[in-house]
């Protein structure tokens, strides 16, 4: 391994050894750019007239993923699990209908708990590399530890955004070899309709043809079922919302008073999605040092901090054609509505 702020997750059974090489002059200054882009993407987001909003990436930090991880356990919140069933069920299947030999790599891992049907029913083929992508280091880890006893599997972890982590993932791609790339959870969901096609078609230029990718997508259920499942009773996921103001806190030095803000969310039947706010209990103004910035707010006024998208079955088939893919399979969970969708590059 040559790149610097690749951390290495090496589980090594019958397989050869992978050097550390954890640079950690390199890794620090990697942390100071990202921390320029978390202020200038906080002020910009913070300054915006009309609508406030903060990228929904930032969710994910270490404390952000664990609590996302929670969520998912949480009997409101179906989306992991339906995820979870699906592969579990059908990971025989999925792996039969890909060209062999292939490596996995894995857009946003979380804790890996899902990939293990995958991994195994493609590690009982051949040896097989996983790359996970994921912008948590703890999740990154964590996916080490869960999947570890999975024989003939090398695991060479990423801490990187998704294209840029997928791109390095592809320069690491044997002669012959094909990838077989892991986008799962309904993450694409983050996105709006357009700029989760424009995603797509970004994996599928890193791509080669004979490659593919598993996309998993929440399908559309009753407005009250959504609600609930993104404003729990138990308010993991107001935690996990308003974490992002903790973190400002934390990072960039801020003065969010967190007790003044509350979680929400609401649909928008317009764009088909389910959106987190988070609520100004009152007028009050924050001071966030580090972005140069102090923001008022009205009381009501809120930061849009998420959507997610939900999807028909059927519309996913045009999405993999305006990306550049073609939907060869699709199998759906009947408890919660979820697809997962096996798309190949043409
Ligand atoms: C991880 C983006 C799929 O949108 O359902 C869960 C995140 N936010 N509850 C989703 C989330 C609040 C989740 N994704």
């Amino acid at each position: 391994m040559t790149d610097r702020t690749a951390v290495e997750l090496t589980i090594e059974r019958d397989w050869e050894m992978v050097a550390h090489a954890t640079n950690f002059h390199a890794a620090n200054n990697a942390a100071y750019e990202f921390a320029c882009g978390f202020a200038s993407d906080v002020r910009e987001g913070l300054t915006r007239h009309g609508q406030k909003e903060l990228p929904s990436k930032y969710l994910y930090d270490d404390v952000g993923s664990a609590l996302f991880e929670v969520i998912s356990h949480l009997p409101e919140y179906g989306l992991t699990r339906a995820d979870e069933r699906l592969l579990q069920r059908h990971a025989g299947e999925i792996v039969d209908r890909l060209d062999a030999p292939v490596a996995v790599a894995e857009l946003g891992s979380g804790s890996g708990k899902k990939t293990r049907w995958i991994l195994e029913a493609l590690s009982r083929r051949q040896k097989t590399s996983y790359y996970p992508v994921e912008i948590s280091h703890a999740a990154l880890l964590m996916c080490q530890r869960e999947l570890s006893d999975i024989d003939s599997l090398s695991i060479v972890g990423f801490e990187r955004e998704y294209l840029d982590g997928l791109r390095e993932v592809a320069t690491h791609r044997q002669r012959n070899q094909h990838l077989f790339v892991l986008f799962l959870g309904s993450t694409i969901g983050n996105f709006d309709r357009p700029a989760g096609v424009k995603f797509l078609a970004d994996v599928r230029r890193i791509l080669e043809p004979g490659d593919s990718l598993l996309l998993g997508t929440d399908l559309e259920k009753p407005a009250r079922q959504l609600l609930k499942a993104y404003d729990d009773e138990l308010g993991v996921t107001a935690a996990f919302n308003l974490n992002l103001l903790a973190r400002i806190n934390r990072e960039l030095d801020a003065d969010f008073d967190l007790g003044q803000f509350v979680h929400t969310s609401r649909i928008n039947s317009k764009s088909r999605s389910v959106e987190m706010h988070l609520e100004s209990k009152r007028w009050q103004t924050v001071r966030i040092p580090a972005a140069d910035l102090c923001v008022e707010f009205a009381e009501g006024e809120t930061i849009w901090t998420e959507s997610s998208h939900k999807y028909s079955a059927q519309e996913i088939f045009q999405m993999a054609k305006d990306s550049g893919f073609c939907c060869h399979a699709q199998w759906i969970d009947e408890q919660w509505p979820f697809a997962e969708n096996l798309l190949a590059a043409k």
